[in-house]
């Protein structure tokens, strides 16, 4: 029988633990934990992703703040908008929403973030203690994964674990985080020869590369664990992730649904960072 694991259930429990801590912080230190997400241009995706996070952030008791610049606004302007935020006190957390329009540098903006409010975990000295294993933001998509795992029973240590992409949102935090919880880590990408005679090798397989279909039922080993960071619209519009998961599901011993899986766990952890950055900035 192959288990489902449950984005929906396991966010919810997420998102009611940040709410209970939310409330906790408030009585005891009078502190609202704030977020506030910058949003550059009309791309659809990031309007939909910033609905989540605002509507995310009612649920948990967080205040948020959504700050909407034109697509041809300035690196500068945008840079002087993250610095005000930095020096803002009801804001714990910050983010930009990625991807941003071409004529601005990604890296820019990112390294502008102050680290103690970077909750996407997305700036060089979060990912520089990530790597090291010191107190840091872990980066939101990732450490769902990890918790997806662990509160659906998957056992991580001492497991072959395979990632097929090498995006540093996605695969390269997951492959660090899953080798910080004892797997024994391979990072497959679109250079790898043979990429099914390593997926075909994993107990636990995390894809993520935009590709829908991607993983076919040939590919996968008998009960492992799938997790599917993957969304792609297909030819009829739906949302569908890289597994081919209809193709897939009664080889497998559990896998993540797209939608309902990775993406709702990547708003959830966002909750957890803003919470703790508000935590430390109580102390
Ligand atoms: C679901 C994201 C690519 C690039 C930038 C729930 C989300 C998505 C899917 C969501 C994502 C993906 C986010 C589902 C935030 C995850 O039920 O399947 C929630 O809101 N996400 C983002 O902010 O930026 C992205 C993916």
């Amino acid at each position: 029988m192959t288990t489902v694991i449950d984005g929906r259930k396991i966010s919810a429990e997420i998102k009611a633990e940040v709410a209970a801590g939310v409330e906790k912080l408030k009585a005891e230190s009078g502190i609202t934990p704030g977020l506030a997400v910058i949003i550059v241009g009309e791309d659809p995706g990031s309007t939909i992703y910033v609905r989540n996070k605002e509507k995310a952030c009612a649920e948990t008791g967080i205040y948020s703040e959504k700050h909407e610049l034109p697509a041809d606004v300035s690196e500068e302007e945008l840079l002087s908008l993250v610095y005000r935020l930095n020096d803002d006190p009801k804001i714990h957390g910050l983010l930009v929403q990625l991807p941003l329009p071409k004529h601005i540098d990604e890296d820019k903006v990112i390294d502008a973030i102050e680290v103690k409010k970077d909750v996407d975990g997305f700036t060089p000295v979060n990912v520089g203690n990530m790597l090291i294993g010191k107190e840091c933001f872990l980066p939101c998509t990732p450490h769902g994964i990890i918790v997806l795992l662990q509160r659906s029973g998957v056992e991580i240590a001492g497991k072959d674990a395979v990632i097929v992409g090498r995006s540093n949102i996605v695969g390269k935090p997951a492959a660090v985080l899953l080798l910080q919880n004892n797997a024994t880590v391979t990072i497959c990408h679109s250079k790898t020869k043979d990429l099914a005679a390593h997926t075909g090798r994993a107990d636990i397989l995390v894809v993520g590369i935009g590709q829908p279909k991607m993983i076919t039922a040939d590919m996968v080993k008998a009960g492992a664990a799938i997790v599917d960071a993957g969304i792609n619209r297909n030819e009829e519009g739906k949302v569908v992730g890289d597994v081919d998961y209809d193709g897939v599901f009664d080889k497998v011993g559990a896998i993540t649904p797209v939608p309902g899986g990775v993406g709702l766990m990547t708003v959830a952890m966002l909750m957890f960072n803003t919470l703790e950055a508000a935590k430390r900035a109580a102390v």
